[in-house]
This record gives C-alpha cells, structure tokens and sequence, in this order.
C-alpha cells in the first residue's frame, strides 16, 4: 500500500516537471519568433530609405533632363533666328545691288539726255568733215561726254553699226571701251560665237566682241588697261601698241611695251596667243584652260592675269583661281572688283 502511494505521487511529480519544462520551452520557441519577426521590420524600414533615396535620384535626373530638353529648345530657336537673320542680310544686300543699279542706270539715262543736248549743240556748230571711226573721232567732233554713242557703220574699217561706252576723260578722254566689270550679274564663261559679236550691256558688264576689236585696231592703237580692288585701290596697265589678228588667226592678241602700276606685266604672257573659248580650246596647254579658269581669254597655260573670269564678291574673292585675277599686283586667287579695257588711236591728241 506505502509502496502505491509513494509511486503515485513520483509519477504525479514526474508529470509536473515534464509540463513545466514544456511550458518553458514553448516560451522560448516564442521568445525566439519574437526576435525574428524585428529583423525582418528593421529590413523593410531600411529599404524603404533605398527607395527614398532612388526617387529623389530618379527626380534629379527627371529635372537635369527636362533642364537639357529645354536647353537644346533653347539651341534649336537660336539656330533658326541666325539662319532667319542670314536670309534677312541676303535680302538686304541683293536690294541694295538692285537699289545700285536702279541708280546707275537713272544716271545713265540723265547722262543720255546731256549727250542729245550736246549732240545739237555740236551739229550746229561744227563742220560733220571727219568720219567717225571710234570714240576718239567722236571726241575730235566736240562729244566729251563719258557715255554710250553710236557708231556709224564705216567701210573703211568694215565695221557695222555700233553701239559703244567712250571714256572721254581718262588721260585726255577719246577711249573706246572693249571690255566692263563692274556688276557682276554677266557670265563671263561663254562660246566662241558670243566673243565673236560681243555680250552684255554697254553701260554694265559687257565684252565688245573680237570681231568689233580686231576691225577697231586695224588702225594703230593703244590700250589702256584699269584695275579696281576691293580696298579702292586703282592700278593701270598701257600698252603702246595692240591689235589683234582676224577670225582665221583665232583673233590672236599682239601687245607693244608695258608701262603703268599694275605690279609685274601680267598680259606679256598672253602676248602672241590665240583666243579660247570654252568651245574652242586654242591655248598652249594640255588642259582646257577657258572651261579651267571659266573664261574667253588669250589663255597661254594658262594665265597671267583672266580679265574675264568669274566675278566674286567682297568676302568671296580670295580663294578662287578662276575669279578675274591680275597675278603681278594680287596674286592668282584674288578677284578684282572692278576692270576697263580700252583702246584709242596711237596718235590721238587731246
Ligand atoms: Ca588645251
């Protein structure tokens, strides 16, 4: 019986120590998911700073691209009102050169209206005796006035009628002008046919024509060569004689002795030479020297000077070899701005 009881109450003993160890444990398992789950917490908070972090970066960026996008709006209208501004000073300067010419021509027509007057003033005074050859037998019959005449058709030079620019002031006037540039709106680069009769206007750009030449200068002549840069600087070259040769020589150009300002005689190269157009290759190249330097000329191989090049504006007349050049005074790329070459009797005095 003690035996019984004192087995119960080690088994009951038993069972109270098993459920209190098991009590603590379950404690500590839950002690244990407690410390856990506050890791995982610290985690997240610690990521949601991240993501802080990153939008203000990815704001950042936003506003550095909205300030580039904006900066290249900025680029783009700029461009554009520089192109705008361009196109205005184009403009500008083309209404300008018609502004010019509009001028120069009303000049022209006020200097028409001065000839006729002085035209009757001379056929009422003076014996018509001489034949009118040239501007120099105009100047003999009292015209003085730098200006375009016409030229009576005359059998003994074979020349038709002609309309001519006299220079009638130029080292005692009398000069007829065989070649003008000055606008610069006339292409120079033409055929053989053209240079033949002649192109252009008399009061602009023209070229008289080698046929007109070659007739002019059967009678023993001078020619006066005038050459304008872009700073106004003025320069001649005058030969004491010139002609040429007819159609079957190729109007072959012959020139007497040089004097003038002109640097070196850069026409003496030229001198003996045949005529060249961009048809008719006459020069003593293996290039084509007119189609080369874009003009009809006494081309050698090629040139000296090219008095009928391409004519390029102030800005644009440094760099071109076929621009009209004159290499003794400025080089072979520099394009004059103005030339004049004229003829008239060796021996015309004033
Ligand atoms: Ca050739």
């Amino acid at each position: 019986m003690h035996k019984k009881v004192a087995f119960g109450l080690l088994s009951l003993c038993i069972l109270i120590a098993i459920s209190t160890l098991s009590y603590a444990q379950s404690k500590k398992a839950q002690r244990r998911r407690t410390t856990t789950g506050g890791a995982n917490l610290l985690k997240l908070i610690s990521c949601c700073d991240d993501l802080k972090e990153l939008k203000v970066q990815v704001a950042n960026l936003t506003s550095i691209l909205t300030d580039l996008s904006k900066k290249q709006e900025t680029d783009w209208i700029n461009v554009v009102m520089q192109v705008m501004d361009l196109e205005g000073n184009y403009r500008q300067v083309e209404s300008r050169i018609t502004e010019a010419e509009g001028k120069y021509s009303e000049m022209n027509n006020r200097i028409d209206i001065m000839q006729l007057q002085a035209a009757q003033t001379v056929t009422q005074t003076s014996a018509e005796t001489d034949a009118v050859y040239d501007c120099s037998s105009l100047y003999h019959r009292s015209y003085k006035i730098s200006g375009v005449y016409k030229l009576p058709a005359d059998e003994f030079l074979g020349t038709p009628e002609l309309e001519v620019f006299c220079d009638m002031e130029t080292e005692g006037g009398g000069w007829t002008i065989i070649q003008r540039r000055k606008i610069g709106l006339t292409s120079f680069h033409r055929d053989w046919k053209q240079y033949k009769t002649g192109f252009g206007n008399i009061r602009g750009d023209f070229w008289l024509g080698n046929e007109n030449i070659f007739r002019l200068t059967r009678q023993p002549s001078v020619l006066r060569v005038e050459l304008e840069d872009w700073n106004g600087n003025l320069r001649y070259a005058e030969y004491n004689s010139f002609s040429l040769g007819n159609e079957l020589n190729s109007y072959r150009l012959f020139l007497g002795d040089y004097t003038g300002n002109a640097g070196r005689d850069s026409l003496r190269y030229h001198n003996n030479t045949a005529f060249s157009t961009k048809d008719k290759d006459n020069d003593k190249c293996v290039d084509d020297c007119a189609e080369f330097r874009k003009g009809g000329y006494w081309y050698n191989c090629c040139t000296d000077s090219n008095l009928n090049g391409v004519y390029y504006r102030h800005g644009e007349h440094t760099k071109h070899s076929d621009g009209i050049s004159w290499y003794g005074w400025h080089g072979s790329s520099y394009s004059l701005k103005q030339v004049e070459m004229k003829i008239r009797p060796q021996n015309f005095t004033p």
